[in-house]
């Protein structure tokens, strides 16, 4: 009998004939208004469930007894009680290494954008404000041979690196717990304590997983460290960042300017002060957005789905505790 999956996220014709051609699909698209009543509806008997952005409770995991995999459309978890899937012996899945260069080019489009008052000058010229040359009122800074520290030096943040160093012949400053030495020697990277970081960096850019130690990660005092010339720019979380914290460095300018393509409420309300600020830059969580590298995610999503149900260790296991349950 084919294993029964339930997807909350639409796939590719490609894709879902694949899956179909392998187990018996339920398509639930969650985010839709009746989507959650919907995907409850469907989840008993489910032995797979593949999708994106769902917070996974235990609500939602009692009503499916059967489940052997959730396979995520995503490289963070941050939405999934690990060790509630472990005690269940639920196998985790996600999509790390095909979103890699997509996301690091998302962060490098909010730093340039925010260095250069793209958005800012883009409605200076719809608004019917360019009636001669521009001056110094029109300028922006420079990106190239500035300093970049990069808060996370994991896949993404070893991108953003390479970008900048041999992109823009940025000096690169790094911080996480373990240091990297073959960062450093690739790219020229310099380890540096989170204040230290903050304080030499003409621009600081946070890829870290949102995790009980990153929450919050720069907040007030945080900030006051950064330089007034400097630019904040986010693609981890949105909850890695005290919102407010940000919104009134902003406001006072005690910082340049910021991007984030992440927030701690998403959608991002359209009656949220920060879309008051003309020295930010927001973009709807687009980290991965691109037609091909969706598809690699999908791609890579099923290819983990398929391999659990079969009763092999799929490739990108997030949680192999549960692995060695089931293997026990
Ligand atoms: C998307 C992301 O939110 O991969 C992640 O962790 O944040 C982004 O790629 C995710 O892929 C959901 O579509």
């Amino acid at each position: 009998m084919k294993k029964r999956i339930v997807l909350y996220k639409r796939l590719s014709d490609q894709l879902m004939q694949r899956l179909q051609a392998h187990t018996e699909v339920t398509l639930v698209e969650a985010p839709a208004a009746d989507g959650l009543a919907r995907l409850r509806a469907a989840l008993p008997g489910a032995h797979g469930l593949l999708g994106a952005s769902l917070r996974l409770g235990d609500e939602l995991l009692d009503l499916a007894p059967e489940l052997e995999v959730v396979s995520s459309v995503s490289v963070g978890v941050d939405n999934y009680d690990i060790a509630e899937l472990d005690r269940r012996g639920v196998l985790l899945t996600n999509t790390p290494d095909v979103l890699t260069e997509t996301t690091a080019d998302t962060g490098f489009a909010l730093l340039l954008a925010c260095a250069r008052r793209v958005v800012e000058l883009d409605g200076w010229i719809r608004d019917g404000h360019w009636r001669a040359g521009i001056g110094p009122a029109q300028f922006g800074c420079d990106v190239h041979g500035k300093t970049l520290g990069i808060v996370g030096m994991g896949r993404i943040g070893e991108a953003l690196a390479r970008r900048a160093n041999a992109g823009f012949g940025m000096q690169v400053l790094y911080h996480t717990r373990q240091p990297r030495p073959e960062v450093e020697a690739r790219y020229g990277a310099r380890h540096r304590s989170l204040q230290a970081l903050l304080a030499e960096s003409d621009f600081v850019c946070l890829c870290v997983p949102l995790s009980a130690q990153t929450e919050n990660l720069i907040g007030a005092p945080e900030l006051a460290l950064m330089k007034p010339s400097a630019i904040l720019v986010n693609i981890s979380r949105g909850r890695v960042l005290d919102e407010p914290a940000v919104l009134q460095a902003l406001r006072e300018r005690r910082i340049r300017g910021a991007g984030l393509d992440v927030f701690v409420q998403e959608p991002l309300p359209a009656n949220s002060p920060l879309l008051q600020l003309d020295n930010l830059v927001v973009t709807p969580h687009i980290g991965s957005a691109t037609e091909e590298t969706r598809e690699a995610m999908a791609r890579c999503a099923v290819d983990n789905l398929l391999a659990a149900l079969a009763g092999e260790r799929p490739a990108n296991l997030v949680n192999p505790q549960a692995w060695e349950r089931r293997a026990g």
